[in-house]
């Protein structure tokens, strides 16, 4: 299945060994207060930056001048192992709040401006997600319905029918590269075996893309 068909693609061995090790040891340093994400990962750590903008990551996208505009990251600990409803990933995160037509609605988390663009902008939207462990199917994965991002945004009425039918387990390892894109459903479950599922996630957009005067939070030129 094509990546605009499916809306996601699996890339293996994207990152070497040793890359992983000092991600795995960044990783630590930035986690240091035991939470289960980190947001604004781009700002606090050059080495993701960098990882954010090289060509082994820029390479696998599926259009030039996308740029990383928002960062997370994401771990499954026992202590910090829960369940991910479905849901599609709608909100970006903008500098400041100002009200456009079709941005709606506006929630201030973590002391960042959080909308809902259009679908349309979503829709050219990328998310990478780098893993630093092997995810596999005790470990928490993530399911998908594919071609679910061609649906625009799915009423929640919709969601559970949608997912019952046509879930897809998403197994990987350490290395891989998860690409998809922000629209199309998933969740994951709780690992049945908890130990680390360490991911670095990375949304990428067309830095011009968004409606004047709003500009994205952590996308600097
Ligand atoms: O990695 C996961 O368990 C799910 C993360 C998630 O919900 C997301 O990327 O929006």
């Amino acid at each position: 299945m094509s990546f605009e068909a499916g809306g996601f693609a699996l890339f293996s061995s994207v990152v070497d060994e040793s890359t992983l090790e000092e991600l795995r040891a960044e990783f630590t340093r930035l986690h240091s207060g035991g939470t289960a994400g980190v947001r604004n990962v781009l700002e606090q750590s050059p080495l993701i930056a960098s990882l954010a903008n090289s060509e082994a990551l820029v390479r696998h996208l599926p259009a030039s001048g996308l740029k990383p505009v928002r960062s997370l990251l994401f771990d499954k600990t026992p202590e910090a192992n829960w369940p991910v409803a479905w849901h599609q990933d709608r909100t970006i995160t903008v500098k400041d709040r100002h009200e456009v037509d079709g941005y709606s609605p506006w929630t201030f988390k973590n002391q960042i401006h959080h909308v809902e663009p259009p679908a349309e902008l979503l829709a050219k939207m990328v998310t990478l997600r780098i893993h630093l462990d092997d995810g596999g199917p005790e470990n928490g994965p993530l399911s998908i319905v594919p071609g679910s991002h061609c649906q625009g945004k799915i009423p929640p009425d919709h969601i559970a029918g949608l997912a019952d039918a046509n879930a897809t387990v998403i197994t990987c390892v350490a290395g891989d590269v998860f690409m998809m894109r922000p629209l199309l459903l998933h969740s994951s479950r709780r690992a049945a075996k908890p130990g680390h599922r360490r991911v670095i996630h990375l949304e990428f957009a067309d830095p011009e893309i968004l409606e004047q005067p709003l500009s994205w939070a952590e996308w600097g030129g």
